[in-house]
């Protein structure tokens, strides 16, 4: 799929303001893609208004899709995220197939990935917004894990730290684990010395506050995952 070779991902924000030379720094940076998503704000206008300034450049550009409204035509890829330890079904399935009642026929499936998150920061906006349980052992992480790697066959196991550096070693657990999909990793990455470890651990590492409170660290990272040797 479009995400397999994917080392490196700037996360932008259609709810923030980012400048247009910065925007242009991260998309002729060498990353990989950059991915358009936000747990609250966004709307289908602010969403077209930055997928329109990303194509100014090269860069692959992907958009998560956290509500239907939001799904505006043009991406090269959509994702679409099932939170497996929120409290309610609303995040893993209600939604979704709610959704699929209504638009399933204009879903561009080839181009559209399931995303298996595991929400492990208590303190950020997605954990608040979905209720996640982020209390899980090790254990625990690893059975969603396998939930949704062997199970449910997603082909994409995120673990979202955001706005603090996750548990490393948890990472590199469940990498090891999966058998067919690929792990993103997110998460308070902002120096290069993270960004390498990061990229050690899982095979995506996904790269957002830093981009709008430090863009030339954020900016860093982009060399220190592709120079960083990657997980087997
Ligand atoms: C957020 O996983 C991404 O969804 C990246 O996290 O914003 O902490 O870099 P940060």
């Amino acid at each position: 799929m479009f995400f397999r070779t994917w080392r490196h991902v700037f996360k932008l924000d259609p709810d923030r303001a980012i400048d247009d030379r910065t925007l242009e720094r991260v998309c002729r940076s060498g990353t990989d893609a950059v991915l358009l998503g936000g747990s609250s704000g966004v709307t289908y206008g602010k969403t077209v208004e930055l997928l329109t300034r990303v194509r100014r450049y090269e860069v692959p550009c992907a958009l998560e899709v956290t509500d239907p409204s939001l799904a505006v035509p043009g991406f090269d890829g959509y994702f679409v995220p099932m939170v497996l330890n929120a409290r309610h079904r609303d995040w893993w399935i209600g939604r979704h197939a709610e959704a699929l009642r209504r638009f399933g026929r204009l879903v561009p499936w080839d181009i559209t990935a399931g995303e298996a998150y595991i929400v492990l920061n208590g303190d950020s906006a997605v954990a608040r917004v979905t209720d996640a349980d982020t209390g899980l052992d090790a254990d625990g992480v690893a059975a969603y894990c396998q939930l949704a790697d062997r199970l449910w066959r997603v082909p994409v196991v995120y673990l979202e730290y955001s706005g603090v550096f996750g548990d490393m070693e948890l990472v590199r657990r469940v990498r090891g684990m999966l058998k067919q999909a690929r792990l993103f990793y997110g998460g308070g990455v902002r120096s290069p010395q993270q960004a390498r470890e990061a990229a050690r651990a899982a095979h995506t590492v996904v790269v957002g506050n830093a981009v709008y409170d430090d863009p030339d660290a954020a900016l860093a990272t982009v060399e220190a995952v592709k120079g960083a040797e990657p997980p087997v």
